[in-house]
């Protein structure tokens, strides 16, 4: 009796111990007292990434402006110039059908937009950086436009190069691989201490592929440096369905995660200053043109504090040689965990085709291949396609792009001659790769550590994709 007295005594001191600290944290989300993990230090060097002049104040105004304060450097990378907004276009220059020069000239009233607003945040105008891109045009930059061989042309500028005289490289042509050197180039030079960069499940396309291109050229450029320590991430968010809801300006209110998304990271608030606040509107409103069509939502950012997101770094588990077979059970996975868990029915066409709404991803490898297994709402359906790409990172930095199409029990691989597997049943679909290819190619996966997965699922349209996820693979075994 008096040792089970114990036993319950210490169970309570345990139960104490382990969660009161948790629930504790958990409750403290979204006080103002919660201790933020954004803590500034006058040796920080902080990157802000902005896919489109805006995006800096509406997602971390606050921030940069509470960091020059506290004596940090920072510094704001813009992508694109914002030249694809033909709303914004079309009241700019009141025409209804813009012409392409209409929207260059949008590009740069968008900059100029951008530098007064900096200066409201003081930061000063020789710390902003336009890269150029084509706003509406990164997830193609990211997806099937990455060589150089190919360029992407916007539809709205009609240029296949950056057209602006200011851009970080000039004419910079527009390619995933263009974009990648300019960011590594950026990183490799300012060595920044955190990065500021838009959220993986942030809808909008220019804002998730910002998200890939930054958190790939981040691990890509650290990876085998040790000793240096990788940059912070903290994500901000834009556009999730209605978030943040009700739209308009309360600048008393705190911002909640956005609905499906609770649970995915670790969400922070950083409380924000009275006058951190004040400047982070009066940054907003130098966005006339942005201010013209959707004030309201630009206002509902105007908050007591900002809120960041953090994850942590996913490691491709390495199993027993063949403990994974490609038949579409899902028992041989029954001691990993998903790599990634995806909200479901979080858009209209994945609630109406279900066999598209992806729920999770998994994956693994053993000596000879790469495993992937992707879950959905609905049983996989051979009239959806899914479309899984991959982005082998070597050593060195380069990145090689691998394209996989499923559809059925059809399966098509950008290298034809790589030997990728697949099956699927109820709502589970495997699929393996193999970890070495041909000596002609100058990469493959048992050579790299670094490597980026997402999914992509259609049907006519666009179904449903998954977050872009930086994977790091066990030490390779170097290979003659
Ligand atoms: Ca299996
Ligand atoms: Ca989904
Ligand atoms: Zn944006």
């Amino acid at each position: 009796m008096r040792s089970k007295l114990c036993i319950g005594f210490l169970a309570v001191v345990v139960f104490f111990a382990l969660f009161i600290p948790v629930c504790g944290a958990v409750l403290g989300l979204h006080g103002p007292e919660a201790a933020s993990p954004v803590s500034l230090v006058p040796s920080d060097r902080l990157l802000v990434v902005a896919p489109h002049p805006d995006d800096e104040v509406i997602g971390c105004g606050g921030l940069l402006w509470t960091a020059l304060q506290k004596g940090c450097e920072v510094r704001v990378l813009y992508i694109t110039n914002g030249d694809g907004y033909w709303h914004a276009t079309e009241r700019v220059f009141k025409r209804v059908f813009p012409r392409e020069t209409d929207f260059i000239s949008l590009g740069n009233l968008r900059r100029e937009e951008a530098i007064a607003a900096l200066s409201r945040l003081e930061v000063p105008q020789d710390q902003a950086v336009f890269l150029g891109f084509p706003n509406g045009g990164m997830d193609r930059l990211w997806g099937d436009f990455w060589s150089p061989e190919r360029l992407y042309r916007s539809p709205h500028t009609r240029q296949q190069s950056s057209p602006y005289p200011y851009s970080y490289r000039s004419k910079a042509p527009y390619c995933g691989s263009e974009l990648w050197s300019e960011i590594i180039e950026i990183l490799g030079s300012w060595r920044p201490t955190s990065v500021v960069l838009p959220h993986p499940q942030d809808t909008h396309p220019d804002h998730w592929a910002t998200a890939a291109f930054l958190d790939l050229a981040v691990e890509g450029l650290h990876q085998g440096s040790l000793g240096e320590k990788i940059p912070q991430r903290f994500y901000y968010m834009v556009h999730r369905g209605k978030w943040p809801a009700p739209y308009g300006y309360d600048p008393v209110r705190t911002l909640s995660p956005p609905k499906g998304l609770e649970g995915l990271g670790l969400w922070t608030p950083f409380p924000l200053a009275e006058e951190a606040v004040v400047r982070k509107r009066s940054a907003l409103e130098e966005y006339r043109s942005q201010l013209r069509v959707s004030s309201k939502f630009l206002m509902s950012f105007v908050a007591k504090g900002e809120l960041f997101c953090e994850f942590p770094e996913k490691k491709l588990p390495l199993t027993w040689p063949q403990l994974i077979e490609v038949d579409g059970r899902t028992e041989d996975w029954a001691g990993l965990d998903p790599l990634s868990v995806e909200p479901t029915q979080d858009n209209i066409v994945g609630r109406l085709e279900s066999s598209g709404d992806f729920s999770a991803i998994w994956g693994c490898d053993d000596s000879e291949n790469l495993y992937l297994r992707l879950d959905t709402q609905g049983p996989i359906s051979s009239r959806t396609l899914y479309t899984v790409f991959l982005k082998i990172v070597n050593p060195d930095t380069a990145v090689y792009p691998l394209m996989i199409q499923i559809n059925g029990r059809r399966v098509k691989c950008s290298i034809s001659s790589l030997q990728v597997k697949s099956a699927f049943r109820s709502n589970h679909l495997e699929l393996s790769v193999p970890l070495t290819f041909a000596p002609r190619f100058r990469t493959d996966l048992a050579s790299s550590q670094l490597i980026s997965v997402q999914a992509f699922s259609s049907r006519y349209v666009q179904v449903d994709h998954t977050a872009p996820l930086v994977l790091h693979r066990a030490t390779p075994v170097s290979t003659p």
